[in-house]
């Protein structure tokens, strides 16, 4: 059995989201999905997330795709997070690339960055909401 894991904030959840989730569980039989802290996301993107953590990881646990959800603190404990769940694959966006290529070594993990699905994004639909 292959195990997957991924991350993400996954704010005002969108279809660019379930995407990326699905093309990850169709890598792997099982996928644990580290949710940003409330914290984390603000120190990454300088502003609170519209919805809580519990929300944010309440939708995403409920989505067929994905088999467990766990709360992410810092981008730096990726190493961690994969032995934690004994991942074989983590995907990430393209976004991302070679950003965590460093957990290889550390993990033996495989290291994958998937294409953006183009257009949609949780900036995008506050701006789009706000103007
Ligand atoms: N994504 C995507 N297509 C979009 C928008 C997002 O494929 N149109 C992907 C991102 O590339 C990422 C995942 O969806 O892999 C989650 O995106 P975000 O919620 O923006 O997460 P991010 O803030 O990038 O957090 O440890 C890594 C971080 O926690 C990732």
């Amino acid at each position: 059995m292959k195990r997957g894991i991924t991350f993400g904030t996954f704010d005002i959840f969108h279809y660019g989201h379930l995407r990326i989730l699905e093309r990850t569980r169709e890598l792997c039989d099982w996928l644990a999905v580290g949710i940003s802290s409330d914290e984390l996301n603000f120190s990454k993107k300088g502003r609170n997330p519209y919805y809580s953590f519990e929300e944010r990881a309440r939708i995403v646990g409920a989505l067929k795709c994905v088999d467990e959800v766990f709360k992410e603190e810092s981008l730096e404990r990726k190493a961690e997070y994969i032995k934690r769940f004994h991942a074989d694959i983590l995907v990430m966006g393209d976004d991302w690339t070679g950003k965590f290529d460093w957990v290889i070594p550390l993990t033996r993990c495989e290291v994958v960055y998937l294409p953006r699905t183009p257009v949609v994004s949780t900036t995008a639909i506050i701006e789009r909401i706000r103007g």
